[in-house]
């Protein structure tokens, strides 16, 4: 399989994570979706990453149907989402979230990256940013021991720990340790697999991004 994107985007970021966790063999072309997109077409029709290559030539798009297809490469018990019950309400609540909470930080970065400073809309950064605090304060909330599901990670945590830690890096003045403790111990915990730890974007893509200077604290 190849999976075309960069770390720097989450979505992908999240794709990547699934497949190490999963065990899943994979080449990863990080074509950047605004800076390669005559590279990201050759694979994804309407330029968008993450896509997924299948051996077969056929191409998956958007990362909540490319994890749900890989946990159906797996055996049941090493699967990110649980079959049923009340940990699946869970996982898919919490994962639900954990991606609006990115959604809405994609939405404030492409502010800042795409638009120039004069025509930025300061209202809707701000309601960005007010939204994002609130998913990241139900996440929180909702007391990972290690993982949100006790003992088994899931899909929940995975978006999570992006998107707090890339949050963290784009507003650390309001997204640090200190505001989300709960989520930086999460974020620890994920970080001691190698899933999470070599799937952190560079420096450079940081600041080649337009963002910032990097200031990730989590
Ligand atoms: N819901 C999609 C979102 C994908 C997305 O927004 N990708 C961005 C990069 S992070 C992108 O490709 N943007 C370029 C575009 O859509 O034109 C997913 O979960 O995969």
């Amino acid at each position: 399989m190849k999976l075309v994107g960069p770390w720097l985007s989450g979505y992908t970021r999240r794709v990547g994570t699934t497949l190490k966790l999963l065990n899943l063999p994979f080449e990863h072309l990080p074509y950047h979706a605004y800076q390669q997109r005559e590279r990201v077409k050759a694979f994804s029709p309407m330029m968008r990453v993450p896509a997924l290559e299948l051996d077969d030539g056929q191409v998956l798009i958007d990362s909540s149907a490319i994890v749900d297809y890989l946990d159906s490469l797996v055996p049941p018990e090493q699967r990110l989402m649980p079959a049923g019950g009340p940990e699946r309400v869970r996982a898919l609540q919490l994962a639900g979230y954990a991606m609006a909470c990115y959604d809405k930080l994609a939405r404030y970065c492409d502010e800042l990256m795409l638009r120039p400073e004069a025509y930025r809309l300061a209202h809707l950064q701000a309601g960005y940013e007010e939204q994002l605090l609130i998913g990241l304060g139900v996440l929180n909330a909702a007391h990972a021991q290690p993982w949100f599901l006790g003992p088994r990670i899931s899909q929940a945590d995975v978006m999570a720990v992006i998107a707090f830690q890339s949050a963290a890096v784009v507003l650390p003045h309001a997204v640090n340790n200190e505001a989300f403790p709960q989520l930086a111990a999460l974020a620890h915990h994920a970080m001691q697999l190698p899933a999470f730890s070599s799937t952190l974007p560079d420096l450079s893509d940081l600041q080649a991004s337009g963002l910032f200077g990097a200031d990730a604290n989590a």
